[in-house]
């Protein structure tokens, strides 16, 4: 059985009303392709909410669009909506739905979906002060491992010079982590990074990318990686 991926970020659902694209918009059209390609889990890399700010309503529209997605939904709190008391996640009950696993909140820093033999990890920001976001788990017991990080790439070279910056991921960090794909966040456009050592990938966000990363983890073939494109032309509706 081949496990499909479906991988976004930094949509930044916000009070954005009079723009052309919000992020309502982003997350319908990430949902729309996940359920086109039958995506077994949606991965949202964090920075799903521009802010803790978001009134009920457009809380509400953005729930109900993972919701009633069909779709098993797995979100790592990214620096725009960390884990707080009386967060996002939790104001709109989407903490309690049965599909929407929200790390840090509902579960640990580890989910386990024995079906697909697949856990999900990824160290969830919980303020708004720097963390190291890459979480490298221990021993794996499934047959496929992601690790999810909401974070800031920076390569060998640079290291030092970008020593200002929050919320660094260094190709040290990545080589400690077992994992069959790693679902990186914060950047709005795509890329691999990394050394190769790990498949590493940035999403990118629904407006810069237009795109989400597509992740088959196949038993004979083995980890694929593309990119499909997303159709942003749909208008929200309340
Ligand atoms: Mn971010």
């Amino acid at each position: 059985m081949t496990v499909v991926l479906v991988h976004s970020s930094d949509i930044h659902v916000d009070d954005d009303a009079g723009w052309a694209y919000t992020g309502l918009i982003g997350l319908r059209a990430v949902l729309d392709r996940a359920r086109a390609l039958a995506a077994d889990f949606v991965l949202l890399a964090g920075d799903t909410f521009d802010n803790h700010r978001v009134s009920a309503p457009v809380l509400r529209q953005a729930a109900d669009l993972i919701t009633q997605s069909g779709l098993q939904v797995v979100l790592l709190p990214g620096n725009h909506d960390p884990v707080l008391p009386d967060c996002l996640f939790r104001r709109s009950g989407l903490s309690v739905h049965p599909a929407v696993h929200v790390l840090g909140v509902t579960r640990a820093e580890t989910i386990l979906f024995a079906d697909h033999a697949l856990e999900i990890s990824g160290r969830a920001h919980r303020g708004f002060g720097d963390m190291a976001p890459l979480y490298s788990p221990a021993s794996r017991t499934a047959r496929w491992r992601v690790v999810m990080a909401h974070g800031h790439y920076v390569p060998p070279k640079e290291w030092a010079a970008n020593a200002h910056r929050s919320w660094r991921i260094g190709d040290h960090d990545l080589a400690g982590v077992d994992a069959d794909y790693i679902a990186l966040g914060h950047w709005d456009r795509p890329a691999a990074v990394g050394d190769g050592s790990v498949p590493a990938y940035y999403s990118g966000s629904p407006d810069l990318a237009g795109t989400v990363n597509v992740v088959r983890l196949d038993p004979v073939l083995g980890v694929s990686v593309s990119r499909e494109a997303l159709n942003l032309s749909h208008p929200t509706t309340a």
